[in-house]
């Protein structure tokens, strides 16, 4: 039988490595996406050709274009990603994040629910929906410790806030309703198509440029990072068998400080694309004010997503993130456009 799966924010980051998997395994794909700044159809040139796969622009807060989607495309698998997903921009203008990522949840889950109500007993029996989330909603940790699913939420700034909130609008959709979902939540991701807001695409392309790396504070701040392909990789996994009501942390045991992070891409950036102008481009580093808010480490226990469902990453830090500047390196093409709709300044220092 094939597998439909409507995918919300699949123009994104993280969607689009799940489209192009999901794709290439023989999926019949829906992705729905509303093409924010942060959308690019750009990123799905490798399989948007596929008989398998076809996009739908429209917002998940729009009732009446999820309802119809679900009714016309009739999918055994709702993987839901969309968001607005830059903490710095949550900063600045915390309503976008209200908008879509609590308002629009709880729309896409209302016309879920009354969708799955109307399928018969064997199709309601199959029907899932996966909420995808971050481990930043379990606010900050200290020196010590791992994130586990069953650490109380902690959010601290409006974007954690909002996917806090969204994890519990579908945990109660579970246990009020019996609309079947499984959640997860995840560590920062990199890899290719990330938009250039973000930490490593941001580093990558200045310091290609010979323009400062802007670290934030004393670049202490720990994050634990997971090569993207590996988080699509878990997202199938869990999506299609981990257990009904449970959540699930993903993540790659890689904590790194930010400035091991940005000392790590200049160093590879000056083994692949050496710069005799420019010199050693850790010259290049410049610590700024800190954000407002700033959460010291994250870290994620996996243990519950090995145990019971056998996912392993395949990337380290040190193969994933050679293998996104060589990335980066090859593909100008999808990167140069971007400058249109952000110039790579400072967002966010305002608290
Ligand atoms: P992204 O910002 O790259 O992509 C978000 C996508 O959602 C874009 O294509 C955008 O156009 C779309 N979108 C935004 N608002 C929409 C709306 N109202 N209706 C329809 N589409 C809309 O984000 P990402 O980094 O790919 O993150 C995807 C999901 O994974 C998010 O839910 C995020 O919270 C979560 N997550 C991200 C990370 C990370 O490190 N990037 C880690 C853990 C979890
Ligand atoms: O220019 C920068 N300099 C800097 O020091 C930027 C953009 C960030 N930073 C710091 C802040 C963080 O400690 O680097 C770290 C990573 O920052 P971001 O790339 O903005 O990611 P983060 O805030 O950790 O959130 C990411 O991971 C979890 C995603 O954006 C979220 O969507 C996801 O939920």
């Amino acid at each position: 039988m094939t597998r439909r799966v409507l995918v919300t924010g699949g123009a994104g980051f993280i969607g689009s490595a799940v489209v192009r998997r999901l794709v290439r395994a023989g999926w019949e794909v829906l992705n729905v996406d509303k093409l924010t700044y942060a959308g690019n159809l750009a990123s799905l040139n490798e399989i948007d050709n596929s008989p398998n796969y076809r996009f739908l622009k429209a917002d998940i807060g729009d009732g009446a274009a999820m309802r119809e989607a679900l009714d016309t495309f009739r999918p055994d698998l709702v993987m839901h990603l969309a968001a607005e997903s830059h903490v710095d921009r949550s900063i600045d203008g915390p309503g976008d994040f209200i908008q879509t990522n609590v308002v629009g949840t709880f729309t896409l889950l209302q016309e879920a629910l009354r969708h799955w109500r109307g399928l018969d007993a064997a199709a309601q029996k199959a029907f899932r929906f996966h909420h995808i989330s971050t481990d930043e909603v379990y606010g900050s940790l200290g020196e010590d410790g791992l994130f586990r699913e069953d650490t109380p939420y902690q959010p601290n700034s409006p974007y954690s806030a909002s996917k806090a909130a969204s994890d519990h609008l579908v945990r109660a959709w579970f246990h009020t309703y019996g609309l079947p979902v499984v959640m997860s939540n995840c560590s920062n991701n990199y890899g290719p198509y990330h938009f250039p807001e973000k930490l490593i695409p941001l580093t990558i392309l200045n310091a290609l440029e010979g323009k400062p790396l802007p670290v934030y504070g004393r670049g202490e701040n720990v994050r634990d990072w997971l090569y993207v392909d590996d988080h699509a990789a878990a997202l199938e996994l869990i999506a299609t068998t981990g257990r009904l009501g449970e959540s699930y942390n993903v993540g790659g045991n890689n904590e790194r400080r930010n400035i091991e992070v940005v000392r790590t891409i200049c160093a590879i950036m000056d083994r692949l694309v050496p710069d005799a102008a420019l010199g050693a481009r850790e010259g290049l580093i410049t610590f700024v004010t800190d954000r407002p808010g700033h959460d010291a480490r994250y870290a994620i226990d996996a243990g519950k997503l090995k145990n019971e469902l056998g996912w392993v990453p395949s990337e380290t830090f040190e193969s994933g993130i050679e293998k996104t500047v060589r990335w980066y390196l090859d593909n100008a093409a999808w990167w140069e456009p971007l400058k249109a709709r952000y110039d790579r300044a400072r967002l966010g220092a305002k608290g």
